[in-house]
């Protein structure tokens, strides 16, 4: 069984879609983020870095003991040779697939994130005008990548569904919170709605819904303390 660490965010849902896609067991363990659930001791010995998913798998294909593993690169390429599903290893296969999850992590991830960051923020913490700017630019330009790639091929690596899709999908569906309008991508439109009508990556999407709040609609007082926590974060201090 896989224990998997999550919360419904656009990166916790890459490892949702691929579990419901494949149909390997597994249990959510609820990280509230909102909450500060990825400072506790328990999670931060088995993510450093205080971010989830992170999944334990209680049944190692060596047959040793549980093995855990943080970012969800890494997950989905774990989980992918667990289950011999969306890799494919010959070597030009399975480098095309590589480069799109690692492109994803260093690029796609990052910066929409901080395009729908800057974009929420308003003006609360003064003029914020280039940095959306600068955020909204980046995520077209990537969002241009994904549309020339897709120009001639059906998925991101090639004729088959993969790990490179599993991981791209999900930060595209918020596209006009991150100041894009979809039509501008003929390409990457045909690509979106085909991955989106996939039945286990819709209950993928769907995992954690009843776990989700809007924090827009808490009152102030308990959206002050949940931007405490997100982001006013520092180093954690290391005894000696
Ligand atoms: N590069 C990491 C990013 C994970 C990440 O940023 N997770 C966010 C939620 S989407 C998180 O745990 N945030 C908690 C926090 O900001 O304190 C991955 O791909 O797994």
């Amino acid at each position: 069984m896989i224990d998997l660490h999550y919360w419904p965010t656009p990166n916790g849902k890459k490892v949702t879609i691929f579990l419901e896609e494949t149909g390997t067991p597994y249990r959510v363990v609820p990280v509230n983020i909102s909450r500060g659930d990825q400072f506790s001791p328990e999670f931060l010995k088995l993510n450093p870095n205080h971010r989830m998913p992170a999944i334990v798998d209680h049944e190692p294909k060596d047959g040793g003991g549980p093995i855990g593993v943080f970012e969800s690169g890494a997950i989905l390429f774990y989980l992918a040779e667990k289950t011999g599903k969306f890799w494919p290893q010959d070597l030009r296969s399975k480098y095309e697939v590589t480069q799109w999850v690692v492109w994803q992590v260093a690029n796609q991830g990052p910066k929409l994130g901080e395009a729908g960051h800057f974009r929420r923020l308003g003006d609360r913490e003064g003029d914020q005008s280039y940095a959306v700017r600068r955020f909204t630019d980046e995520a077209n330009r990537l969002y241009g990548v994904l549309n020339m790639r897709l120009r001639d091929r059906r998925y991101l690596a090639g004729d088959e569904f993969t790990i490179a899709d599993v991981i791209s999908y999900p930060w595209t569906v918020n596209w006009q919170a991150q100041g894009q309008e979809i039509d501008e991508f003929r390409h990457f439109k045909r690509w979106f709605e085909e991955v989106g009508a996939r039945p286990g990556v819709q209950r993928g999407l769907a995992v954690g819904a009843d776990l989700a709040t809007d924090n827009s609609k808490l009152p102030p007082e308990e959206q002050e303390r949940i931007r405490k926590i997100l982001y006013n974060q520092r180093a954690i201090p290391v005894a000696d």
